[in-house]
């Protein structure tokens, strides 16, 4: 079986439940989407969490992009260095709710650090997928992107901080799995549930807000799970 989840953002206790209700297999893999950090407290428990699950294929978010060269910089150093050197760049990440995934990252010990950056650097941009029939195209917010681009361009910005047209069929043989925008913005109806329409399937139910829940979708059989 193949599981999908998004946007867990901090919230570990709700990830450990999930892993619970769906009682995966060895045989069976679970992609999450990206945005794993910020917001909640233990972001960083549940990257490391990941990391030892062979079970678990993670795709980058924009949080993980945003943190992962603030993270690689803090490496033998400390915040305050942090605020001198890159001042812009730790703005963005604390305005986004970057605190708790900072002090837990700084936290740390060199060699963990290490293992914690490498991780996110190997994150996949998207990933496509086979189940029940049917064809997945996985990614954290919009598809066709190009991995030989550098991701440094515009191009790639707009890839990991846009949003999909989720009243478009981009493709009539593939069903495009995403996060990023909580579903309650897709349609209010939907706040905390997995939306699905126009061969998209959003799986960001909001789990680091009031009223949003952790939502994870089996691809096999489209049967939902929410940990509230
Ligand atoms: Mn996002």
């Amino acid at each position: 079986m193949i599981y999908v989840i998004s946007d867990i953002h901090g919230c570990c206790d709700k990830y450990i439940k999930m892993l619970d209700m769906i009682n995966m297999s060895d045989k069976d893999t679970l992609y999450v989407l990206g945005d794993v950090i910020d917001r909640g407290e233990r972001g960083v428990d549940i990257l490391r969490e990941m990391k030892n699950d062979r079970r678990v294929v993670p795709i980058i978010g924009n949080h993980e992009s945003m943190a992962l060269g603030l993270m690689r910089a803090l490496r033998g150093t400390d915040t305050k260095d942090l605020e001198i050197r890159y001042p812009k760049a730790l703005y963005t990440w604390m305005l986004n709710g970057g605190v708790p995934t900072l002090r837990g990252f700084a936290a740390l010990t060199d060699e963990e650090k290490a293992e914690i950056t490498e991780y996110i650097d190997s994150f996949s941009i998207y990933e496509n997928v086979s189940a029940g029939g049917r064809n997945f195209h996985l990614s954290h917010t919009l598809p066709e992107y190009d991995p030989e681009r550098d991701v440094h361009d515009a191009s790639y910005l707009e890839f990991i901080w846009g949003e999909p047209d989720y009243g478009t069929v981009y493709d009539e043989n593939t069903i495009f799995v995403t996060g990023h925008t909580p579903t309650a913005l897709i349609d209010p109806e939907y706040g905390g549930r997995i939306w699905q329409g126009n061969n998209h399937i959003a799986v960001d139910c909001g789990a680091a807000f009031e009223n949003g829940c952790l939502g994870c979708i089996c691809l096999d059989t489209l049967e939902e799970y929410y940990v509230y």
